[in-house]
C-alpha cells in the first residue's frame, strides 16, 4: 500500500527513466537494437524494477507505467533515428497485465502517433510463459502486432514450456534465449544442447535469435564460433542512460 502510493507519487513526478541493454550482431558486428529497461530515479539514487515492479503488477498500476515506458521507449527512437544514428530496434517489455486488457494494438498506435515514432524503430518483447497461457488469443493479438508492421520477440525462450506447434503459428520475429541457458556456458553440454536447438529452431523458422546474459570473452567467443547468434549482454555493456547509448553507439562504428 505504502509501495504503492510512493509508486503513484513518482509517475506523477516523472521519476521513472529508462535504460537501454546493447545487443549486438555478431555475424557482422552491427547494433542490432537496445532493450529498454526501467529505473526508478529517487534523487541520486536509481533503483531496479525487481523492488517496485511486482508491486505494480499487483495493482493496475503496471499498466500506466507501460504507457509511460512506451512513450519513453519510442521518443528515444525517434531522436536517435532523427540525429542519424543506426541502431536497429529499441525493444519494449511488455508486461502479460498489459496484454491481458486486450487493447495493446491501440496503446502502441496511440503511443506511436504521439510520439511520431515509425513503427520499424520499436520491437515488443511478450515473455513465453504469457503466450502459452493463452495461445488461441495471444495468436491473434500477434498477428495484428504483426499486420501493421511491429515485431515481436519472444522473452525468456526456453523456460515457458512452449509447444512446438503453436510456435510454427506464431508470427515471431525474436526468440530470446533465457539468461539461465547461457550462464554455465561453455562448460554444461546440456546447456550448449539446449542453446545448439533454438539456433537450429530459429533458423528453420527464419527466426532470429538472441542470447541473453553474455558476460565473459569465453561465452561471447563460444557464441560466435558456434552459432552467430545476436548477443545481449554485460560482455557489450550493462543497461545504459540515454546519454551513454549514443557514447555507444558512436564508439561501436
Ligand atoms: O534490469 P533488470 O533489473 O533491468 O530488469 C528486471 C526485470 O524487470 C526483467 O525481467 C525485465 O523484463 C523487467 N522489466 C524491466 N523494464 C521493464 C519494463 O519497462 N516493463 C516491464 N513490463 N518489465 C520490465
Ligand atoms: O527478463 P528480462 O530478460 O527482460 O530481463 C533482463 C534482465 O537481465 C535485466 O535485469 C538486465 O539488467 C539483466 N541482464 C542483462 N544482461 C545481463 C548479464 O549479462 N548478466 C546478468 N547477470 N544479468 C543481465
Ligand atoms: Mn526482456
Ligand atoms: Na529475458
Amino acid at each position: 500500500q505504502k509501495m504503492e502510493n510512493s509508486i503513484r507519487k513518482g509517475l506523477e513526478n516523472d521519476e521513472f527513466i529508462l535504460y537501454y541493454q546493447p545487443q549486438v550482431y555478431t555475424h557482422n558486428n552491427e547494433i542490432a537494437g537496445f532493450e529498454a529497461l526501467i529505473r526508478w530515479k529517487k534523487g541520486d539514487e536509481i533503483v531496479t524494477p525487481g523492488v517496485f515492479l511486482p508491486v505494480a503488477v499487483q495493482s493496475d498500476l503496471i499498466v500506466e507505467i507501460g504507457e509511460m515506458v512506451m512513450i519513453k521507449a519510442m521518443s528515444f527512437a525517434k531522436k536517435l533515428h532523427d540525429l542519424g544514428y543506426k541502431f536497429g530496434k529499441i525493444s519494449i517489455n511488455i508486461d502479460n497485465r498489459q496484454l491481458q486488457k486486450g487493447n495493446l494494438l491501440e496503446i502502441i498506435q496511440d503511443a506511436l502517433n504521439k510520439t511520431g515514432c515509425n513503427e520499424s524503430l520499436i520491437e515488443c518483447e511478450i515473455t513465453e510463459g504469457f503466450i502459452m497461457k493463452d495461445i488461441e488469443s495471444s495468436i491473434s493479438l500477434l498477428q495484428s502486432l504483426r499486420k501493421v508492421g511491429i515485431n515481436i520477440a519472444m522473452d525468456d525462450f526456453g523456460t515457458g514450456h512452449s509447444s512446438l506447434s503453436y510456435i510454427k503459428q506464431l508470427p515471431i520475429d525474436t526468440l530470446k534465449i533465457d539468461r539461465t541457458f547461457v550462464k554455465d556456458i561453455p562448460h554444461s553440454e546440456k546447456d550448449i544442447a539446449i542453446i545448439k536447438t533454438i539456433v537450429a529452431l530459429g533458423k528453420g523458422l527464419g527466426v532470429r535469435v538472441l542470447a541473453e546474459g553474455v558476460e565473459t570473452e569465453e561465452q561471447k567467443q563460444f557464441m560466435v564460433n558456434n552459432f552467430y547468434p545476436i548477443i545481449q549482454g554485460y560482455y557489450y555493456g550493462k543497461p545504459l542512460p540515454e546519454e551513454k547509448v549514443i557514447d555507444f553507439i558512436k564508439d561501436f562504428q
